[in-house]
């Protein structure tokens, strides 16, 4: 199968693409590369060396004999995007390419404007080449849990029977998001879900949970095949964060209580479910949406794993929260699509946690300690772009 890959130069896309070409499918990747630009911008930086995407093509080839084709370009030029589809011809498209760190839409209006206009208009595109270039194509498309938010009702995997004054329909499950960032997802799955009405688009919507972990079989090849990881306030995650402070010797951040649920999967698992995704389209019509996500812990139990796991142990520090969030509460969410489809997950109490360890150790000198700490306020809503991203008023 022929897939093009956007944002293919990211944590997720890099991985990706290596791990469908591995498998046999004909893969391009289009990035504009503004992810590296976000590093500059915060002063912060992947704790693991990554090498240019030309350097990543290039060793690929080196180290498998396959080779996936390289695209620099901007989603938000439809130019770009058509020249793509029509160039590479995919059959499936998975869509990586969007701002992803809920920290940084919510800097300062310039940020969350940014976002949701990357993100949106990116994906309008997107939709638009579709739907004109070819409408077989399946759009695999990247959304994310916190679309749903914490409701206190069970997350079905997107849509909800519902039952009111006597009649019933099948809607877009409620969405509850606790960012600017989570919400362009939201306006991304509603105008996914309208192209798939009107157009006849086949999509498959993702809703990922948060992903850890920096290895899978191929970055693990050659290092130049590496991955990031980041550590930093703003996009390190929080699992890959407790893992490094721990290395590190400093406490773990846990952010207020540490009730708060959130689901989460292993990269590994990640780069399987597109794959799965991508060799079971879905049909003409169908705004198919899957919750990929294996398991959810509360907060402080994944720190406390983190430090009972690390060798040296680790402190675990509640710190004032700066986002505003629940920091209690119930959570369940469905999650049988993918299983169903054959993906067998990694469990966080896996070895993972160990072999991450490792990498973080033989990286640790590069860290920033200043970027370590959080200073974006959810409560501030300001227009002063002048002060440093990242940067508390
Ligand atoms: P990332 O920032 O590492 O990768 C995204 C890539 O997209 C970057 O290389 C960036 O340069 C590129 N990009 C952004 N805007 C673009 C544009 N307009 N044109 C071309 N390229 C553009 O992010 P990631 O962690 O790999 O996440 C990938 C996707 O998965 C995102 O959509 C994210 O929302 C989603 N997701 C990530 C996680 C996670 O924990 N990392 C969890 C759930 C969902
Ligand atoms: N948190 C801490 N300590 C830290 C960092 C974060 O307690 O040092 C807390 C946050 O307050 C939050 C939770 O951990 O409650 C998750 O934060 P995160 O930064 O790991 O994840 P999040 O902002 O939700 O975003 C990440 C990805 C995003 C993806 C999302 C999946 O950056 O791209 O969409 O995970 S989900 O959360 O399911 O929506």
């Amino acid at each position: 199968m022929k897939v093009l890959v956007l944002g293919g130069d990211g944590y997720l896309g890099w991985p990706t693409a290596m791990y469908l070409s591995a498998r046999g499918h004909e893969v391009a990747v289009l990035d504009n590369g503004v992810r590296r630009t976000y590093d500059a911008e915060l002063g912060s930086g992947s704790l693991v060396p990554i090498a240019s995407m030309a350097d990543r093509v290039k060793a690929w080839h080196e180290v498998s004999g396959k080779r996936i084709t390289n695209i620099h370009g901007d989603l938000m030029d439809a130019d770009v995007v058509y020249g793509a589809v029509r160039g590479f011809e995919p059959e499936s498209i998975v869509h990586f390419a969007e701002q992803r760190a809920a920290p940084y839409s919510m800097i300062d209006r310039k940020h969350a404007v940014y976002t949701q206009v990357n993100n949106v208009v990116g994906t309008l595109n997107v939709m638009y080449a579709i739907g004109e270039i070819d409408r077989d194509i399946h759009l695999v498309k990247l959304g994310t849990m916190g679309e749903y938010g914490y409701p206190n009702i069970d997350v079905e995997e997107g849509w909800l029977e519902v039952t009111h004054k006597g009649r019933s329909d099948r809607v877009l499950f409620p969405k509850k998001p606790g960012s600017f960032y989570h919400l362009s997802k939201v306006h991304d799955s509603h105008n996914l879900e309208f192209a798939c009405r009107v157009w006849g688009l086949r999509v498959t919507d993702l809703n990922q949970g948060i992903v850890y972990g920096q290895q899978t079989e191929e970055t693990a090849l050659d290092p130049r095949l590496a991955t990031r990881l980041d550590y930093d306030a703003v996009f390190g995650t929080v699992l890959n964060r407790f893992a490094i402070q721990a290395v590190l010797g400093l406490p773990l951040s846990v952010y207020g209580a540490g009730g708060q649920i959130r689901p989460i999967i292993d990269i590994r698992d990640t780069v399987d479910c597109i794959r799965l995704a991508c060799e079971n389209p879905a049909d003409a019509g169908e705004f198919r949406v899957f919750n990929q996500a294996t398991e959810a812990f509360p907060l402080r139990e994944m720190a406390k794993l983190v430090a009972d796991t690390h060798p040296g142990g680790a402190q675990i520090e509640h710190v004032e929260n700066p986002r505003v969030e629940l920091e209690e509460h119930e959570y369940s969410f469905a999650h049988t699509a993918l299983e169903s489809l054959g993906l067998v997950p990694h469990l966080l109490s896996d070895t993972l946690l160990t072999s991450m360890f490792s990498i973080i150790e033989q990286h640790k000198d590069r860290v920033d300690l200043d970027a370590l700490k959080p200073t974006v306020d959810w409560r501030r809503a300001s227009n002063d772009s002048s002060a440093k991203a990242g940067t508390t008023a």
